[in-house]
């Protein structure tokens, strides 16, 4: 426990109580999600052989909240989509991955978007995150990723070796305004603003 996990209340210290975020990766297998997880904790995971399901914990501080980030990360492949419903039943939001040096893995989107659509309901906290976009045989461009994001209505993030956390921190936030405020993620007003802005899709 480092000094951030306590605090000091009336001479006795305490920990402070995290609210716990359960968030997990789907896509395609090889695009690259036991990276990011592994980048984002900055530990080397085995990035050789297919994972079958593992969960990560991260502690993140937002707005003076203590959250605990529990990143599931899953298995990509036909042969898992019957596990995806074990995999999201109890998650509180879902980031959508796919590679963006294989657009197979774009295309396989769809399938996945909607059994979780299927399952979660249109007002469940979802973002689509392109990944590898070092690689140097890109076949997804980033007007096709978020024009495919605007149709689902939800925000478009490469994934960024300076802010690896931003999509998950942007998730969480979209958790807790909807458990705090009791405030449901509404795509139809979330599109409107964005027009008006025009700050439809995020990139960092
Ligand atoms: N160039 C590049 N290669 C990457 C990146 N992330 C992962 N890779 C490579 O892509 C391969 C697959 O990465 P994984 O993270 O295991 O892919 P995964 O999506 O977890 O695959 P499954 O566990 O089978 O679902 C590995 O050889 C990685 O080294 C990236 O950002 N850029
Ligand atoms: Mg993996």
């Amino acid at each position: 426990m480092n000094g951030n996990d306590i605090k000091q209340k009336n001479g006795f210290y305490i920990e402070e109580i995290a609210k716990k975020v359960k968030i997990a990766i789907i896509g395609d297998s090889k695009i690259g999600k036991t990276e990011l997880i592994s980048k984002l904790l900055d530990t080397a995971i085995s990035v050789n052989s297919r994972t079958i399901e593992q969960s990560y914990n991260i502690i993140e501080y937002i707005n003076n909240r203590r959250i605990n980030l529990n990143l599931v990360d899953t298995s990509g492949g036909e042969e898992h989509n019957n596990l995806i419903q074990l995999w999201i039943a109890d998650v509180d939001a879902i980031a959508l991955a796919f590679s963006l040096n294989n657009k197979k893995s774009f295309n396989n989107l769809k399938v996945y978007y909607n059994k979780i659509r299927n399952i979660k309901g249109r007002n469940f906290p979802m973002i689509l995150i392109g990944l590898k976009n070092d690689s140097y045989d890109i076949e997804v461009s980033i007007v096709d990723a978020k024009t495919q994001a605007m149709m689902w209505s939800i925000n478009y993030f490469e994934s960024n070796e300076n802010n690896l956390k931003e999509p998950f921190r942007f998730l969480i936030n979209k958790v807790l305004e909807k458990e705090e405020n009791g405030k449901n993620f509404d795509p139809s007003a979330f599109v409107n603003n964005c027009k008006v802005t025009s700050c439809f899709c995020s990139i960092y």
